[in-house]
């Protein structure tokens, strides 16, 4: 029960209610959970969100004082007010010079230093070293319209719109696209890497909590681009061998033909499993935009 001198207290916010409901009104749109990349779910991401939050309040030491005397020098210095000193003549403050150029100098500074040092350290075509030295489990994935196909070189599996890892063990993505550019990112998991026809990119992922986590098509592609999502599952070790064991047992042939129908346009609402699948698809679709060279310039360059 409130008391009403709370009530009273509440009331006094009554004026800016609709303010306020005004700026929530949109992110009911939002799954915040699964679209959030502040909420993350595996050390690359929680990295990349510090570097988010840093950034930010770097900027607010900028961003206020810009704002607050903005406000103040109006409120001061307006017409009516006799008190303010009025000299047309000023044109130069040293301490004025010392604040305006030590300031931005000393975030760019900053900003600079963490720049590289992060570009380093996140490079998504770096391999991921977790706890235990696990060995990465390989994923390649291909964008297709409308749908991701992820293959598991090792095991000669594959799964439209699923993408499973164990938890705490390294993703080492291969990724292209048989259709239109597109780009790939699992939120909670972070790093957004573009897939091109013809051209072979990277991202190392981990996922350091079990979870389903949504992923999508990043790079807007234009009619059904809404469609191009998928669901990355983190899961146990032991449940990962099951979910390889069960894309063997209820999976349909890859075969050549079946992988031409996959690859025309089209919706695919639930999880199709693939097995057996040739270990090198992603090459052979990669080449097949290179008039069948193994390696052109571009994926040399994409490739370190
Ligand atoms: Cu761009």
């Amino acid at each position: 029960m409130l008391q009403a001198s709370e009530v009273m207290r509440l009331d006094k916010f009554r004026p800016v209610r609709p303010l306020v409901g005004l700026f929530v009104l949109p992110l009911a749109g939002c799954n915040l959970k699964s679209l959030n990349a502040l909420y993350t779910a595996g050390s690359v991401s929680a990295q990349q969100r510090d570097l988010i939050i840093i950034t930010a309040v770097l900027m607010l030491f900028v961003f206020i004082p810009v704002v607050f005397f903005t406000l103040f020098f109006a409120w001061r210095y307006r017409a009516s007010n006799e008190k303010a000193k009025y000299s047309p003549n000023w044109s130069h403050s040293r301490l004025l010079e010392v604040f305006l150029w030590g300031g931005p100098i000393v975030i760019i500074a900053i900003l600079g230093v963490l720049t590289w040092n992060s570009t380093h350290a996140l490079d998504p075509y770096k391999g991921l070293v977790t706890e235990g030295d696990k060995d990465p489990v390989r994923v390649d994935a291909i964008a297709l319209s409308w749908k991701w196909l992820f293959i598991y070189p090792e095991y000669n599996v594959a799964a439209v719109n699923e993408m499973a890892m164990p938890v705490d063990t390294p993703i080492s993505m291969r990724i292209t696209s048989d259709t239109a550019m597109n780009a790939i990112m699992i939120p909670r998991l972070g790093s957004q890497i573009f897939a091109m026809s013809g051209m072979r990119t990277k991202l190392n992922l981990v996922a350091n909590q079990k979870g389903r986590f949504f992923g999508k098509n990043y790079q807007y592609t234009g009619e059904h681009f809404a469609a191009e999502k998928f669901q990355a599952v983190a899961m146990g070790q032991q449940r990962f061998k099951e979910w390889i064991q069960n894309a063997k047992a209820s999976g349909q042939n890859l075969d050549k033909a079946r992988f031409a129908s996959l690859t025309k346009p089209s919706h695919i609402e639930d999880v199709i499993y693939f097995a057996p699948v040739k270990s090198q698809l992603l090459d052979h679709v990669v080449q097949q935009y290179n008039n069948g060279t193994p390696r052109n310039r571009l994926t040399k360059t994409a490739e370190r």
